[in-house]
């Protein structure tokens, strides 16, 4: 049978590069891009595009039945630093939107979803170095509650009921083609925006923390090599970790300095420095190499050069 694929939250950091790689892979119109609101307009005339609340059941039914939809990513979500604001949206929104397409597979109306958890599972009591695949995990925010939670529910839903679910746990994602919003690691995206508007950056983490990192290019990548593997290798059905780089503030602005040395740095740490010391520095990903070849291609000094280099008026 032919694939049928439904993206949710198609709009976003990820959905929208998602969307756009997946549809050259498999054609426009087998990619069905879905959000709450409307997005860029390339993802929208590129395709077919449907308003969709990730967590009204009915209405993702309709659309699944409609299309014949066989394959879901479901990457609409709540991120850490909003999440720490509106704790029980982003628990409905994380976890009820998680529930409605593991059932819709329970229930054999899809073959195969994807589900992105992060590095926001672990916790303050985690080993922050080299962070195993399986440790320590007592997430202290919202966020990482909610991710450490959804990981267990696709666990059991793949045991208990065969559902085949993939997951990543993606570190910081970076990207000049889409802005993140509302996380703790999206300083490393707003600071080659600022280095080149103003040649100036305030950031909101300390200059010595340290945290892991990927260049969306490879996060793209890695979802789609997950998902193309033959089930029987998909070893880990809570969700794989993923290693790409690890830097701090003061790294990435001595980075772009290399480029664009007037570039100044200053830090005022907010809330969100509390979230960002919660979470591992580096990240083990044997798991993933193992399993599927996992292997990243893109360093500080490589993803700096993209993202000055496409930014650049
Ligand atoms: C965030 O900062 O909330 C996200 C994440 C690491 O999952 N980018």
């Amino acid at each position: 049978m032919e694939k049928s694929i439904l993206i949710i939250g198609a709009c976003g950091q990820i959905g929208t590069e998602l969307t756009m790689a997946l549809r050259d892979t498999y054609g426009n119109e087998s990619v069905i891009a879905s959000d709450i609101r409307e997005g860029n307009e390339n993802l929208m005339d590129s395709g077919p595009f449907e308003i969709l609340d990730a967590t009204d059941y009915d209405s993702l039914e309709e659309i699944v039945a409609y299309y014949e939809i066989t394959e879901i990513y479901l990457m609409a979500a709540m991120l850490s630093a909003t999440a720490e604001k509106f704790p029980m949206r982003a628990w409905n929104l994380n976890m009820n939107s998680l529930f409605n397409v593991l059932n819709l597979a329970k229930e054999r109306k899809i073959d195969k979803i994807f589900w992105p958890s992060s590095i926001a599972v672990f916790g303050p009591n985690t080993p922050k170095e080299n962070t195993l695949q399986s440790t320590i995990m007592e997430p202290s925010t919202v966020y990482g509650i909610s991710k450490q939670s959804g990981e267990r529910w696709c666990d059991y839903y793949f045991h208990k009921f065969g559902v085949d679910v993939r997951s990543i746990r993606y570190p910081g994602l970076i990207s000049w083609k889409t802005m993140p919003g509302g996380g703790t690691t999206d300083y490393a995206v707003e600071i080659y925006h600022k280095a080149l508007s103003k040649k100036a950056y305030t950031c909101f983490l300390k200059e010595d923390t340290e945290l892991p990192m990927m260049f969306m290019d490879d996060a793209i990548k890695a979802t789609l090599q997950l998902m193309e593997t033959d089930s029987e290798n998909v070893k880990v059905r809570s969700s794989y970790n993923l290693s790409a780089m690890n830097f701090t503030p003061s790294q990435i602005a001595k980075s772009i300095q290399n480029h664009i040395p007037d570039f100044k740095m200053s830090y005022e740490p907010d809330f969100r420095q509390a979230i960002a010391d919660s979470w591992p520095s580096s990240i083990n990903d044997q798991e993933a190499r193992r399993d599927w070849g996992w292997k990243a291609e893109y360093d500080l000094k490589k993803t700096t050069k993209e993202m000055l280099g496409n930014l650049a008026p």
